[in-house]
């Protein structure tokens, strides 16, 4: 004791360590495992305790060295199952830590917030490969590999589509004949025993592209020696088939059972013309249309030769008789060879002859001759015909000339021989004068102008026969 502080004396004696100037009743409790508060507690059992000095830990419930954020625990020492890493995602698997390797399971195994694919360091040796599957079929091109924890859309597991752009060409699809290997086992078609829908071809043996039908195969393409078309009804003759035309040869050219002229298809530039002989003297008539046949037709002829064919007796083998016709089909009807007179054609008309006849006899005799060949005494029609049979008559004698018209079964009605009255008439003036009452009959020549005059019938005159 004394009166007055001794240097190095204090008046308590509080300091519950005086070796230590930090140690002491006002000190602050600080993680250091000493008493520094002199309160007789020591770091976590002093609730003094500055916290500031101690460390959180974290429960690490599966030991795998990282706690679990959500336990921490404020302290100076470790507390037994603690770390002081928070960053354990999953602290019932020891397999989950931030230092874990992302693999796919659907965990985010190292617990960086992605999971599997979303997770660019994942372990991609634990992924699985897909195939792209562009065409939908289910099967996947083996040359579009895909990696990845779980399938992507448009991708397929299976990696055997040989054709990922056709949907209908995969492992289970129907090898078809199409050219292509729809069933991806590697053949094509014929080359692929599992093909299916096979066509018939048929055995060509005179290659003509027609083959016959008795003789198959079953193929999607044409083996050699054979078509695809059949129905060849002569497989030695290449020039027999359906596609063949049916021409003159007696032969069923075009194989649909008919020959020549039986076939509707008959190529016709390859028959014969035929013309009608309806008088059959052996000459067609020239008049009608010919008909195409390979055969003969029963009354038909090879020629158009006949210009009659309702006379036998008038054809190229006709004898030329001086009846009005062209019996010989010259084309010329009678002749002065044939005819008891002169022959003339009016405008070149060699079908229609007149018969001059210069031999003076009655009109009524000049009546019957001229009908005896078949002919009438003329009947003049018109200007031309009047002009040219008056020049005609005059180039052979300006004498009179009969012609045939005439009032002798009535007086004053004047008709042409057979009876068929006139639409042209050419009468001189003054006549017909009946001179004497006697004159019935007209003639050429009185008048040499041409005109027309009657006289009696009895006389004799030359005259003028007209065919029909
Ligand atoms: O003058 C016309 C007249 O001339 C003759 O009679 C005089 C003719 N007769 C004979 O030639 C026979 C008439 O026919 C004629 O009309
Ligand atoms: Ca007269």
């Amino acid at each position: 004791d004394s009166c007055q502080a001794l240097s190095g004396y204090e008046l308590n004696d509080e300091d519950c360590d005086d070796t230590d100037e930090d140690v002491n009743p006002d000190a602050t409790e600080i993680c250091n495992s000493l008493d520094d508060d002199c309160d007789g507690l020591v770091d976590d059992d002093d609730s003094d305790l500055d916290t500031s000095t101690a460390s959180s830990w974290y429960t690490d419930a599966d030991g795998d060295g990282e706690g679990d954020a959500s336990t921490e625990v404020v302290s100076c020492d470790q507390p037994s199952g603690t770390v002081a890493d928070d960053s354990d995602c999953d602290d019932d698997d020891v397999a989950v830590n931030t230092a874990a390797s992302e693999v796919c399971d659907g965990v985010d195994n190292d617990c960086d917030g992605a999971t599997d694919d979303d997770d660019s360091s994942l372990d991609t040796s634990t992924t699985s490969g897909w195939y792209t599957d562009s065409d939908g079929d289910g099967y996947g091109d083996p040359t579009g590999l895909v990696s990845a924890c779980d399938q992507p859309a448009g991708t397929s597991s299976d990696d055997t589509d040989c054709d990922d752009g056709d949907a209908d060409v995969n492992p289970a699809s129907t090898e078809v004949c199409n050219g292509y290997d729809d069933d991806c086992d590697g053949h094509i078609d014929d080359a692929d025993a599992s093909v299916t829908g096979l066509l018939t071809f048929y055995e060509d043996a005179d290659s003509d592209g027609y083959g016959d039908d008795s003789l198959t195969t079953e193929a999607c393409s044409a083996p050699s020696g054979y078509d695809a078309d059949g129905g060849d009804c002569d497989d030695d003759d290449s020039a027999v088939n359906p596609g063949a035309d049916e021409i003159c040869n007696e032969i069923d050219d075009d194989c649909d059972g008919d020959i020549d002229d039986d076939d509707s298809d008959l190529d016709t530039s390859t028959a014969d013309e035929w013309w009608p002989d309806d008088d059959l003297d052996g000459y067609g008539d020239a008049g009608a249309s010919a008909l195409s046949a390979c055969e003969q037709p029963s009354g038909y002829e090879d020629n158009d030769d006949d210009c009659d064919d309702s006379d036998s007796d008038v054809n190229p083998a006709g004898t030329e008789d001086c009846n009005g016709y062209d019996d010989d089909c010259d084309g010329v009807a009678d002749s002065a060879s044939v005819c008891p007179c002169d022959v003339e054609y009016q405008g070149g008309d060699s079908s229609h002859p007149y018969m001059f006849c210069q031999t003076l006899t009655s009109w009524t005799d000049a009546q019957v001759d001229c009908d005896d060949y078949g002919y009438h005494l003329l009947a003049i029609g018109d200007a031309t015909e009047d002009s040219w049979a008056d020049s005609t008559a005059d180039s052979y004698s300006t004498s009179k000339w009969w012609f045939g018209y005439n009032d002798v079964s009535t007086e004053g009605s004047w008709v042409w021989d057979g009876g068929s009255s006139a639409t042209y008439t050419n009468w001189a003036s003054g006549e017909p004068n009946n001179s004497g009452s006697n004159e019935d009959c007209a003639q050429l020549n009185r008048y040499t102008d041409g005109t027309w005059n009657d006289e009696p019938c009895s006389s004799t005159f030359y005259f003028v026969c007209e065919a029909g």
